[in-house]
C-alpha cells in the first residue's frame, strides 16, 4: 500500500496498481438511466451490473444519474459529488476474502430537494431512456389495506396543487413526462427496482391514477406509451460501517467516503418490457423473462421474510446481527420449519428452480459471517415490509387449513418489539420505523385488549377477525408477556 489517495477520477490510474478501476471511458458515457434512490443497494445491484456491461462490452448510451429528492438524500450526493461518482464496493465472501472495485457507472448526480429544475431536466433529456426506482417498499405511497393511491399524503396534496413544485417521485415523473410529451420526446421506461409483488404494476396503478387528476391526456399518452416491467431484485447489502471505510483506507490507502459492502450472490430477473430500448443486460447474467411473479413472490416470501422472521426474533432474544442468529441452531431450525411448512405450500411452481436448493442457498446466505447485516437494518420499516413479505403467508394458509404458528410468533414478537422496545434482557432496541409511533401506541393497548396491535387493518387486513388466528395469536402473545425468551417458545414448536 502506498500514500493515502483520495479516490476521484483524477486519482484513477494511481489507484489502478491496489484494485481493480474502471477500465471504460466514463467521459464518453451518455446517461441513460436516470436512478431515484441511490442507497446500498442500487449501488451493490444494477450500477454494478451496468458497470459490468461497461466493462465487457461498449455501452455508450447507458451511464447512470442518480437522483435524490429527499433532504437525507444530500449526504450521498456530496460524498458522491466529491469522488466524481466513484465509490468502492467490497464483496465479502463467507470464507472473510473481502474482494473490492471501483464501480465507475454512475456518472452523474442531481439533488432534487432545493431545486427540481436540474432533476427535471435530467429526465427530460432525450438521451434518458430508463427511470428507475429504489424508493422503498413504503415509497409508492398506498394505503396496503385498499391497494389504492393515498391522496391523503400532504405532499401529493402539494404536487396536485403546484404541478411545477415536485415533491414525491410522482409529482417528478408527471412534470417531466409532460415536458417529454410537449417536446414530442417518447416516454421512457420506469423501472421499480423495489422488494414488492408485481412492482412494475403498483408503480403504473399509483401513477396513473395520480396523473389522472392532474391531466388525462397526459395519463393516456402515459398508459399507451410508458413501459412498468415487474422485476426481482436480489443482493444482500448491509448498512456501511466506520470500520468498513477504515478498513479500505488502511489496507488499500483509499479515502472513499461512502463504499459499499454486500455478498457475492446477486440475482436480477426482469419482464422484457421496455418502451425505448435497454441495456444488453443478459451478457452479464440479468435473466429477462415473460413472467416474473413466480420469481417475485419466491424471493420475497422466502428470503425477505425469512429475514424478518430472524431480525424480528433475533431482535427480541438479543441478537446483533442475522449471521448471529444463524449460528443459533434453534433459529436455524425454525427458520427452516418457517419455510417448509407455511411458505413453501402457499407458493407457486417456479420453472427451472428447485425450491429446496434455493431454501439452502438462502440459509448459507444468511450465515456469512462476513457479512454482518444489523437485526436492525432488517426490522427496520417492518411496518412496510411486513403486509409483502409475510402476512400474505399468514392470510393464504388461513384459507386453506395451513400452518400459521411460526408466522404467528413473529406477529406476536412484533407487537412485544413494538410495546417495549427492549430485548428480552432489558437492553433497548434500535427501531427505525416511519410508522413507529403508531405501532407503539396499538402495541401499549395488549394488555387491555390483547388484539389492539392486529386490529390496524392497514397492516394486518382482516386478521383480527379470523378467529383461527386470534387464538393462537392470543396464547403466543401471553406467553410472551409471561417469558420474552423467545428462544424456549421456538424451542417447543420445533
Ligand atoms: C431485507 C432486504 O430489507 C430487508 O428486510 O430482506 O433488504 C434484502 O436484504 C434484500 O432484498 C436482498 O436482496
Amino acid at each position: 500500500m502506498g500514500n493515502t489517495v483520495l479516490l476521484n477520477q483524477k486519482n484513477l490510474t494511481q489507484l489502478g496498481d491496489r484494485i481493480p478501476v474502471p477500465t471504460f471511458d466514463r467521459s464518453t458515457l451518455k446517461i441513460g438511466m436516470v436512478h431515484i434512490g441511490v442507497g446500498g443497494f442500487h449501488r451493490a445491484h444494477q450500477a454494478f451490473y451496468t458497470h459490468k456491461l461497461q466493462e465487457k462490452s461498449s455501452a455508450p448510451e447507458w451511464g447512470i444519474c442518480g437522483v435524490g429528492l429527499q433532504e437525507n438524500d444530500r449526504n450521498i450526493y456530496e460524498v458522491l459529488k466529491k469522488q466524481d461518482n466513484l465509490y468502492t464496493l467490497l464483496v465479502k465472501h463467507p470464507d472473510g476474502k473481502i474482494e473490492p472495485g471501483i464501480i465507475g457507472s454512475i456518472v452523474d448526480f442531481e439533488l432534487g430537494f432545493d431545486n427540481p429544475g436540474p432533476v427535471l431536466d435530467r429526465m427530460a433529456h432525450p438521451d434518458t431512456k430508463i427511470v428507475s426506482l429504489t424508493i422503498t417498499e413504503g415509497g409508492y405511497n398506498f394505503n396496503p389495506a385498499t391497494g389504492e393511491f393515498d391522496f391523503g399524503n400532504p405532499d401529493i396534496q402539494h404536487e396536485l396543487k403546484h404541478p411545477d413544485d415536485p415533491r414525491t417521485v410522482y409529482g417528478y415523473l408527471t412534470a417531466c413526462l409532460k415536458k417529454r410529451r410537449d417536446a414530442r420526446l417518447p416516454p421512457f421506461t420506469i423501472m421499480s427496482c423495489d422488494n414488492m409483488e408485481h412492482n412494475g404494476d403498483v408503480a403504473r396503478k399509483m401513477l396513473l391514477s395520480f396523473v389522472k387528476r392532474q391531466d388525462k391526456a397526459l395519463a393516456n399518452w402515459i398508459e399507451q406509451g410508458v413501459c412498468f416491467p415487474n422485476s426481482m431484485v436480489d443482493r444482500i447489502t448491509p448498512v456501511t460501517t466506520q470500520a468498513d471505510i477504515a478498513y479500505l483506507e488502511k489496507t488499500y490507502g483509499i479515502k472513499d467516503e461512502w463504499p459499499v459492502t454486500c455478498e457475492p450472490f446477486i440475482q436480477w430477473v426482469i419482464e422484457d418490457k421496455f418502451s425505448n430500448g435497454r441495456p444488453e443486460f443478459e451478457k452479464v447474467g440479468v435473466q429477462f423473462v415473460p413472467d416474473v411473479e413466480p420469481y417475485e413472490k419466491m424471493k420475497l416470501r422466502l428470503l425477505n421474510a425469512g429475514h424478518s422472521v430472524l431480525g424480528i426474533l433475533g431482535a427480541v432474544q438479543g441478537y446483533q446481527t442475522i449471521n448471529a442468529c444463524m449460528e443459533d441452531k434453534i433459529f436455524v431450525a425454525f427458520l427452516r420449519t418457517f419455510m417448509d411448512r407455511e411458505a413453501t405450500p402457499v407458493l407457486d411452481e417456479v420453472a427451472g428452480i428447485d425450491l429446496g436448493s434455493y431454501k439452502d442457498s438462502l440459509a448459507e446466505r444468511f450465515a456469512n459471517p462476513n457479512i454482518k447485516d444489523s437485526v436492525s437494518r432488517i426490522c427496520s420499516e417492518s411496518a412496510a415490509k411486513l403486509p409483502k413479505f409475510l402476512i400474505p403467508t399468514i392470510q393464504e394458509n388461513l384459507a386453506g387449513e395451513g400452518s400459521i404458528q411460526f408466522a404467528t410468533l413473529v406477529i406476536a414478537a412484533w407487537c412485544y418489539y413494538s410495546d417495549k422496545g427492549i430485548n428480552k434482557d432489558g437492553r433497548p432496541l434500535e427501531i427505525i420505523d416511519a410508522m413507529g409511533a403508531e405501532l407503539h401506541q396499538a402495541a401499549e393497548k395488549t394488555k387491555t385488549d390483547p388484539l389492539a396491535f392486529i386490529q390496524q387493518e392497514s397492516l394486518f387486513g382482516n386478521l383480527a377477525k379470523n378467529e383461527r388466528f386470534t387464538t393462537l395469536y392470543t396464547t403466543t402473545l401471553q406467553k410472551i408477556y409471561e417469558d420474552p425468551d423467545i428462544k424456549k417458545q421456538m424451542q417447543d414448536m420445533l
